[in-house]
């Protein structure tokens, strides 16, 4: 939905100084060369890595291909175990596999799947776990992995809204076999549309490279059906511009962030998610869960108040996956199944946040909110 000039949108995109991307514009136009692993897609490949603090990542064009590739890379078959609360694209990408995704309930407090109901949920069929750190809050990473260790399944990430957190001084990407980034435009670093792959060895990431580029090894030989997922080197300038100024913007996120919990932190009916120790967060989002009896109007409510004050908020993530006509036959998508994540979705309202928004701003909506 295209926004209205005068209105607050649940986030607006970071975007690189116009001069300095049109310099490097006329370098791209100089040079000729496009796409296909040209010199800025080196670049930002090598620049983000340490960035990120992770020897082996590859550039994709969007955030759902890394994880739809993830999945072939580690010849995933059978049953996938995965949240239903999160994005679309998560299922999607086991969906696009032809595997058979088995959603498992959440826990109230992060919104991330359950490690204590992964158990259940494991069949002889299962063959991984594709956990997402929602809203950028960390999984409980520890216990995903024992589980996976005895089952013998493969842990994929999606890191989506994860782009640059650490714990404990360790990349959140670190953890299972693969994590995926988005870099899409609402994003917390963008590069219009984009994303990537993150692996542990040379020998993967070398075959990642031949999977997002149909399958080719070299100019004669393809090694596998391949998709093409290529970043070009329009969008890698544009990464390079941003990350100058990614760790600005989580800063100023961090601000917004801070004037919405202490100003709501007394109000009933309303729950914000917090720091956690060790945990350098990105922002990404500000989700808030509310309690209709106690706040007084019910969510949705509070969403359509906030609208007709030209305040655009989103339910990120309502509905449900597992409720999407082509999920909710499955028996893992029985609401009964997914008591937390029902709740959560039932009670989710994702404010305003991004880098340049207004003091002014976030002051307009708490007034709102607040009134
Ligand atoms: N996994 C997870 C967990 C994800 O959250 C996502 C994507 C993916 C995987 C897949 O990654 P990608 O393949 O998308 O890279 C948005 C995004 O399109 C999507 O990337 C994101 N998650 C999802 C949570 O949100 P919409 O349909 O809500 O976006 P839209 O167009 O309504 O934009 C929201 C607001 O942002 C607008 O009201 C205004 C602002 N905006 C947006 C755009 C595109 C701008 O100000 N400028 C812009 O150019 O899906």
């Amino acid at each position: 939905m295209e926004k209205n000039l005068t209105s607050i949108t649940v986030t607006s995109p970071l975007l690189p100084d116009l001069k300095e991307f049109e310099k490097l514009l006329e370098d791209i136009w100089q040079r000729k060369w496009i796409t296909n692993n040209g010199c800025y897609h080196k670049e930002l490949e090598k620049a983000l890595s340490e960035y990120l603090c992770v020897p082996y990542i590859s550039l994709f064009t969007n955030g759902t291909l890394p994880l739809i590739t993830a999945l072939q890379a580690l010849h995933i078959s059978g049953e996938v175990i995965t949240t239903p609360y999160s994005f679309v694209a998560t299922t999607h990408s086991i969906w696009w596999n032809n595997l058979k995704p088995v959603f498992v309930d959440v826990e109230e407090e992060t919104g991330n799947i359950d490690p204590e109901k992964i158990e259940a949920a494991i069949t002889p069929h299962t063959t991984a776990i594709m956990p997402v750190h929602v809203y950028g809050t960390p999984c409980n990473t520890k216990r995903i992995q024992e589980i996976a260790d005895i089952y013998g399944l493969k842990v994929i990430y999606d890191a989506a809204h994860a782009f640059g957190e650490t714990v404990n001084g360790k990349s959140i990407l670190e953890n299972g076999d693969m994590s995926t980034l988005s870099f899409h435009a609402t994003k917390v670093f963008n590069t219009v549309e984009g994303g990537a792959l993150i692996c542990r060895d040379e020998a993967t990431k070398k075959r990642i490279d031949y999977l997002k580029n149909f399958g080719f090894a070299d100019e004669v030989t393809v090694v596998a059906p391949g998709i093409n997922s290529k970043m070009d080197e329009i969008r890698a300038a544009w990464g390079l511009l941003n990350l100058k100024q990614v760790d600005e913007a989580i800063a100023k996120r961090k601000h917004v962030a801070e004037l919405y919990r202490s100003a709501l932190k007394d109000v009933p009916g309303i729950r914000c998610l917090h720091d956690i120790a060790g945990v350098r967060h990105n922002y990404s989002y500000f989700p808030i869960f509310i309690t209709e009896k106690d706040y007084g109007i019910s969510r949705d409510a509070l969403y359509e108040k906030l609208k007709e004050s030209n305040i655009l908020t989103r339910r990120y993530f309502y509905p449900l996956i597992s409720n999407f006509p082509v999920y909710r036959g499955l028996e893992s998508a029985n609401p009964a199944n997914l008591p937390i994540a029902t709740k959560l979705a039932a009670q989710v309202l994702c404010l305003p946040i991004y880098a340049d928004l207004l003091d002014d701003d976030v002051a307009k909506i708490l007034q709102v909110m607040c009134k």
